[in-house]
Parts: C-alpha cells; structure tokens; sequence
C-alpha cells in the first residue's frame, strides 16, 4: 500500500465540494466538442496516459548568480525530496516519476528504491554533474573550472567520465534507464580553447560513456547556447546536438531544454526536425523571456508551449517509436515550489490536450490550399479551447485534487514540514 503524505479524506472532502461543477462543466465542453466530431473521453483517457518526471533539485528554492532567498520547510536530502515530490503526485496525479542528480542526490540506492516504491513514484533519466566542483566527493578531486568531458586535460576528462559511468550505476540500481548529460564547458574568451579540438575530446568522452550504458538504457545529451560560458559553449545548439546524437549511434538521443535557445528561436521547428532525424529524445519544460530563465512551464508563452505539443501529436506513429522522455527543469524563486511543480505539469498537460484537439485532416488541406488563414485559425480554434474541465477530470479519476493547489493550501503541509525541517544552508539547486 502506498503512503501518501497528503490525508486522501482530505483530497475526498475537496472534491466532493466541486464534483458537481466539475461534471457539468464536463458535460457542456463534450458537447461543444462533439459538434468538432471530436469524443472528450477519448482526449481525456490520452490526457490521463501522458506523464511528466518532475526533477528532485525542483523541490527546493532555487536561485539566481546574485541570491538565494529560501522557502520554510526546504527538503534537506533526497528522501523529503521525495516526499515533496510524493505531494505533487497525490495532488496533481501527472507526476509519477523523479529524476535525480548525482552527486546531490546521493544515497544508498536500496533505500532510495525503497523509499520511492512506498511512496509509489519510481525515477525518471538521471543526470550527472560536471558543471561544478564536489570538494566532498572523494572521486572527484580535480577541478572543473576549464570544463569537464572537453576538458584539456585527460585526467580531468576521466574523472568526468567515471562519474557518469557512476551516475549510470545507480541509475541502474533504481530503475531508471535513461542519462541525460548537461555540461557547462565551453569558454569566456575567443582562442581561450580550440573549438575544434574540444568538440572531438568531447565526443571522445561521451564514446566512453555509451560504452557504459546497459543494452536497455539511452543517452540524451542536452545542447545549451550559453551560460556558465559566455563566448562558446561545447554543446551550444541542436545542430551540434544531433551531429553528436548522430555519431554516438542508436543510444544516443538529442534532450530539448525549452529554454536553452536564443529568444524567439523557432523551437516547434527544432522539435520536427529531431523527430524527422529520429534523435527526439525528451523534453526540459520550462518557460523563459530572455534566456534560460527557467521558469515555470507555459507561464509566459503558453502558445509556444502548445506549438511544440502540435509536433508532437502531428507526428503520430514516428513519435511513438521514438517515445521521448518529459522532465520539468525549473528553478522556483518566488513560489513554493510544490505549487509551481503542480501548475506546470498541469499546464503541460493543457498543450498536450489542445494539441490534440487540432483538426489535422482539415490543416493538411488548408496547407495543401494555401490558405495561411484557416491553416492558423485551425490551430487557434485548438488553441483557444479550455480544456480544464479535461484535465480536472484526469486528476479526479485518478485520485488527484479537482483544484490541486487549493486542496495543497489547504492541507497545511507546508506549515508542517516547515516545523519538521529546520532551514538549512546549502543543498542542492541551481539552474540546468
Ligand atoms: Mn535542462
């Protein structure tokens, strides 16, 4: 039996106060879209299948170069991540899966197994840590400053692949079967490397990685335009990405992080692009205006949110052979980050289910016709359509709150855990 850390009465006792609005709500959108010829059931029990992992360093306030400004009852370690996490799911029921960092999410892998079964969540694809130093971690002496899997110095570039291959283990141990590898190497000054010689040494290191990997696990490698370097970085872009995916042969795949891109770069074009070479590997979700701004999914352009879903349904049976991976990767600076983690794996969800309200016969002939205005206002009418009353019948099915974050408010967890975890200095967050 799982534990959850959210009394069910309490979730029972929200519903029963909404159930009613809820059905009738239901009801009148299934008849708007039955007029579409579209069968709400059918979108629900597709919204209801759709998952997304949420990430263990998301739990946790995050921060900026300049402060971190912590929250009351932060998680000190893995396990009240977990439980945290455990929250998300109870509620929001999107979220079944974690995905860990190593090292800040070390522990003995039985107990995290253990902990995750009681729980009832199980872990996602893990990620390795090469972008900053771990003075505590005794297999990882040398210094990362001048990059890591790129890194001049063979030594350095070993350490950096054992720790993966670690990172790997433990993974394997717990379930998972999927790493996705983020590194910051790149540089702050023209001639301060060559671009070049790095590229190679790179994917030298990452031949040794997939080397690693068990016949049933993947590789995603995760491009980023800038940021920790300023001038070139390594894996800057999703050409270079799937040049990489390409040459690392049928395990690897390329990871898209939303907000590791220019601004106003056309991401829906990236994402078919991937599906078209195969390499679409998964996902980082999250929202940004300027940079990799990591906020909350679908908080600034939920349009472009919904863009990148309307490839990924478009893409029908290519997509379901690759089955890409879905991971939020946020930093939560001003928000409690349960909430924030529950509204974003809701809004995901809420692209998901406009995408495939899209009438894909009738955009194919308004393409074919070129006519530029149905073709857009077949993807507004999608669009347009609210489809919460879906997507609260998804969560109420499954156990989860109609409303998640006002049965979260009032479950007073937050105060709970704020008596129970006395605020620490440290723990693992950060943007990635
Ligand atoms: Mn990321």
């Amino acid at each position: 039996m799982t534990m959850s850390p959210i009394d069910p009465g309490l979730i029972e006792r929200h519903n029963a106060d909404r159930r009613k609005h809820l059905d009738a709500d239901y009801a009148s959108l299934g008849e708007r879209l039955s007029r579409r010829g579209v069968d709400i059931d059918a979108i629900a029990r597709k919204v209801s299948a759709f998952t997304v992992a949420v990430p263990s360093w998301g739990v946790g306030t995050g921060g900026t170069r300049f402060a971190r400004f912590p929250g009351p009852g932060e998680p000190r370690g893995i396990f009240e991540k977990l439980d945290d996490c455990a929250v998300i799911q109870a509620l929001g029921r999107a979220t079944p899966a974690v995905s860990l960092h190593i090292p800040w999410d070390k522990a003995d892998p039985a107990e995290l197994k253990g902990r995750a079964d009681a729980l009832g969540l199980r872990f996602d694809a893990m990620n390795s840590n090469t972008f900053q130093d771990h003075p505590s971690d005794p297999n990882q002496p040398l210094s990362y400053k001048f990059g890591s899997l790129s890194h001049a110095d063979r030594a350095v570039r070993e350490q950096a692949v054992a720790h993966n291959v670690e990172t790997i283990r433990i993974g394997t141990a717990i379930g998972s079967k999927a790493i996705t590898v983020w590194i910051g190497d790149g540089t702050n000054f023209a001639g301060q490397a060559d671009l070049g010689r790095s590229f190679d040494r790179y994917l030298e290191s990452m031949r040794a990685i997939v080397a690693a990997l068990p016949s049933d696990w993947r590789v995603f490698t995760e491009h980023k335009m800038y940021e920790p370097a300023f001038y070139s970085t390594v894996v800057s872009d999703w050409g270079t990405n799937l040049m990489i995916a390409q040459e690392l042969g049928e395990k690897a795949f390329c990871l898209v992080d939303l907000g590791h891109h220019a601004p106003n770069t056309n991401i829906e074009q990236i994402v078919s692009r991937l599906i078209r070479a195969k390499k679409l590997g998964g996902f980082h979700f999250n929202d940004s205006r300027y940079g990799d701004d990591d906020l909350d999914a679908g908080s600034i352009d939920p349009f472009r949110l919904f863009l990148v879903f309307n490839e990924l349904v478009g893409a029908g049976e290519a997509l379901d052979r690759l089955h890409p991976t879905h991971m939020i990767d946020q930093s939560h600076n001003v928000t409690d980050p349960i909430e924030s983690l529950i509204r974003s794996a809701n809004e995901i969800r809420r692209a998901y289910a406009q995408a495939l309200l899209v009438d894909r016969a009738a955009l194919t002939g308004y393409q074919d016709a070129n006519d530029a205005m149905m073709g857009s206002e077949t993807l507004k009418n999608a669009f347009r359509t609210d489809v919460e009353p879906i997507l609260a019948k998804a969560r109420v099915d499954a156990g989860g709150a109609i409303d998640p974050i006002a049965a979260y408010r009032g479950s007073g967890y937050r105060a709970k855990v704020a008596a129970e975890r006395p605020a620490s200095v440290g723990g693992g967050g950060g943007i990635v």
